[in-house]
């Protein structure tokens, strides 16, 4: 009985520690190239606490891994230690030596992974390594909230295409926007601030041209300290009609905008975007110039991103919902009425398609945001 109460005080702290490894990681999400953010912590204990000694997120770039950061900044101290890793400890020599193996050659006692390692150069020999070495390992804690975290890495490995959140606000009638006004304020100031974490937090933005010609958006991150994390602006565009005076354009930060255009394009407009700063890359179409929701990804997926948030528009967003393309909803639910004018939304909370789970709701001033998830 007081065996069994020790090990579940055990899970407990596991728990604990392993989802403030998992809130390290997020910190370099959109940061990490192909690589996935992942976070590690050493713990031992101090004066008979256990006391985080080392920690480390995976650095900008995808380098150095997090495990190794972990184990630089607890020195000595992870010598009979416990490290949590949000995913297993690599086995393949790399641009550096596998994490693992510096796990074993510090001294470490016991590893707690909260999922294991998709890429096939690593695959279990993470642990085997671990294990031979005569350390305790155990797999699973907290694995469900490290996969959401590592959501883009995991779709970008088993799929060969990354995770895509479909972003809307949708009016208290039904609406996104209106036809031929430019940008309409469905939601309010402090919903808009969460859309931008929300692409602090994604590799790339992406929005189909008409939006950039009806609403002109900026699609950077503009909050105090962290304008500097805009996400990859990608815009479909076959033909490239994106306007040379877009905003996109003239932002002083200026983050990257990536125009996805068809062979069907003129190369004269093709040259004026990329004289405009523009990087536009010619995808396969079908005879009209149209892409396939797969193809966009898929093309994306081989430059290494990882994580889409798809902000519009309408017919953007129904393609990629048809297609089933699209793994998480964040559906911002406003009091806002727009009108008979209004653009229908592609969905609204009544009518999610029932693949999805609902996986959390909170409020933002007046708004709602609503998320759904497909099981990874
Ligand atoms: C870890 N810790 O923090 C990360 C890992 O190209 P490399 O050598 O950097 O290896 C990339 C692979 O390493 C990547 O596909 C994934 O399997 C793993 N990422 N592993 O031990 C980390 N980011
Ligand atoms: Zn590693």
């Amino acid at each position: 009985m007081l065996e069994r109460s020790a090990s579940a005080r055990q899970e407990a702290l596991d728990r604990r520690f392993m989802a403030a490894a998992i809130r390290l990681s997020r910190q370099h999400l959109g940061l990490t190239a192909e690589n996935p953010s992942v976070g590690s912590l050493v713990v031992r204990e101090v004066d008979g606490v256990p006391t985080i000694v080392g920690r480390g997120v995976t650095a900008l770039g995808g380098r150095p891994h997090a495990e190794l950061q972990a184990l630089g900044e607890a020195g000595e101290g992870a010598r009979g230690a416990t490290i949590y890793a949000t995913l297993e400890p690599c086995s393949h020599i790399g641009k550096a030596p596998p994490c693992a193996d510096a796990i074993v050659a510090a001294g470490a006692r016991r590893v707690v992974i909260a999922t294991l390692d998709p890429d096939i150069r690593v695959a279990g020999r993470g642990v085997a390594i671990l294990k031979r070495a005569g350390i305790e390992v155990d797999v699973g804690c907290e694995e469900v909230a490290a996969k959401r975290a590592m959501a883009g890495f995991l779709t970008l490995r088993a799929k060969g295409r990354p995770f895509v959140t479909l972003k809307l606000a949708v009016s208290a009638d039904g609406r996104i926007g209106r036809v031929g006004a430019g940008q309409v304020s469905i939601t309010g100031p402090i919903a808009r601030r969460a859309v931008q974490i929300m692409r602090v937090e994604h590799d790339a933005v992406m929005v189909g041209v008409q939006t950039v010609v009806e609403d002109d958006p900026l699609l950077t991150v503009r909050l105090d300290g962290l304008a500097q994390r805009s996400p990859l602006r990608v815009v479909v565009d076959p033909l490239a009609r994106t306007p040379l005076a877009a905003r996109m354009f003239s932002e002083r930060d200026c983050s990257r905008v990536l125009v996805l255009a068809s062979a069907k394009a003129q190369a004269r407009a093709v040259g004026r975007l990329r004289d405009r700063g523009a990087t536009v890359e010619t995808i396969t179409s079908d005879y009209k110039g149209r892409f396939e929701p797969r193809e966009i990804l898929r093309h994306l997926g081989v430059r290494g991103v990882k994580s889409v948030l798809l902000e519009g528009g309408a017919e953007t967003a129904r393609r990629f919902l048809e297609a089933g393309l699209v793994d998480r909803i964040a559906l911002f639910a406003a009091e806002t009425v727009v009108g008979e004018s209004g653009v229908a939304a592609p969905i609204a909370e009544d009518s999610v398609p029932p693949d999805f789970n609902q996986v959390g709701e909170e409020s933002f001033g007046s708004d709602r945001l609503i998320e759904y998830e497909r099981p990874l």
